[in-house]
């Protein structure tokens, strides 16, 4: 059973983007060598589990080389797994567009580029594979591609290959666009996609439609674990399709939850948990986090009082070779309808004003209480009862607690 590697949208040297804010140097260098590192995390991919074959959905670079070097270590890359007796097949998208890119270099033997005039078929009769795809000749490939595909060839395995923004996917209809069922339609035993840099799966079942998602995060948008996937796919299918991480750094958005959090500590602990548990996830890679706060929360008045305090926060949570991107906020108070509890905290509240406008009153009440002792609160910790600001803040302090307890 042939086993393919589907990747796409490596985006080779692509310059990482909000790093400045990271506060810390060598990890900012560390990320800018990551899609390269990715790059090598794929080809050791492929060696790793046997693969028979490795499929590129466009997208190899990031735009036009800044020098060679990008290319030679592409190139270089590619001959190592031939000499591991892998094959490749790849096409070119919006990015590396043969008029977008002005310098080329000679491809190892065996690597097939798919032509870019017209969808091409390539066999690869050892493996019983038939790869068929068009790449891009221009970067703004506006044209329907997928409607000029071949229908599938009985006796092989059919795998597609095509860049697009597939229609109905928010904002990225644009390039090569054209519908699930135009993919389908073909009848492959497997449709490799690239463009959209989220993994996804657009069909299922005997005509597999995925996209494979790109190597390596390159910013605080493109979140959690990012590879290629592993397909492995007899003639007339189903493929069994797997993800295999590839990348070696990590964005990841949290957004701890923050209904029952009453006060900025409680939002801290939240904000805590969510990064140990992303810590966890993300293993030994370096690892950047947006926190993202939003909601109704009963803190957000004090959050929205310190967002500087927030930050800090969370850049002193930080383990060595991760990094706070940046605490988004977006809070409101709770809207609760007027119930009992909410008329009774009311009153509360009320009441802990007026007592704490009026401290002989307070004092009157309490000339009882202190015959129980109770200025003494612990054995190390006395009050002093007769000091006003203290009634006060004591009375503050009760009306909250109660009210904390109404859930109000
Ligand atoms: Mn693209």
């Amino acid at each position: 059973m042939p086993r393919i590697i589907h990747a796409a949208d490596i985006h080779l040297d692509s310059p990482l983007q909000g790093l400045g804010r990271l506060c810390d140097a060598s990890l900012a260098t560390e990320l800018r060598a990551a899609t390269r590192r990715a790059y090598d995390n794929l080809l050791q991919l492929c060696v790793d589990e046997k693969a028979d074959l490795l499929v590129i959905a466009g997208d190899i670079y990031d735009g036009d080389w800044r020098s060679y070097e990008t290319g030679e270590y592409f190139v270089r890359g590619l001959r190592r797994l031939r000499d591991n007796g892998v094959e490749v097949a790849l096409l070119y998208g919006n990015h590396d567009a043969e008029s977008s890119i002005t310098k080329r270099l000679t491809m190892p033997d065996g690597v097939r580029v798919l032509s870019t005039s017209e969808p091409e078929s390539v066999e690869f009769p050892d493996l019983g594979v038939v790869v068929h795809g068009q790449g891009y000749a221009v970067r703004d490939v506006l044209e329907n591609l997928a409607q000029h595909y071949p229908h599938r060839r009985d006796g092989f395995v059919n795998v597609g290959v095509l860049h697009t923004g597939v229609q109905g996917i928010a904002g990225h209809a644009r390039y090569a666009p054209c519908t699930i069922e135009d993919l389908t339609a073909c009848e492959y035993e497997y449709f490799a996609l690239g463009h959209i840099h989220e993994r996804g799966e657009l069909a299922g079942g005997y005509t597999p439609v995925w996209f494979s998602g790109n190597l390596q995060g390159r910013h605080p948008r493109e979140t959690g674990p990012k590879g290629a996937l592993v397909v492995d796919i007899e003639p007339d299918g189903p493929a069994h399709v797997r993800f295999a991480e590839c990348d070696v750094a990590r964005w990841e958005t949290l957004e701890p939850g923050l209904a029952a959090c009453a006060n900025v500590e409680d939002v801290i602990e939240a904000m805590a948990a969510e990064y140990q548990t992303a810590l966890g996830r993300a293993g030994d890679r370096p690892l950047v986090v947006r926190f993202r706060l939003h909601g109704q929360t009963p803190a957000a008045a004090a959050l929205v009082a310190d967002p500087d305090r927030l930050l800090a926060e969370a850049r002193s949570l930080v383990r060595s070779g991760s990094a706070i991107d940046k605490v988004v906020l977006d809070v409101s108070p709770p809207v609760s309808s007027p119930t009992l509890d909410s008329e009774l905290a009311a009153q509360v509240t009320k009441a802990a004003h007026a007592l704490a406008e009026d401290p002989d009153t307070v004092r009157q009440i309490l000339g009882d209480l202190r015959r129980f002792g109770l200025w003494r609160l612990t054995r190390d910790t006395e009050i002093d009862l007769d000091a006003d600001e203290t009634l006060v803040s004591l009375v503050q302090r009760a009306g909250r607690r109660l009210n904390a307890n109404l859930g109000a």
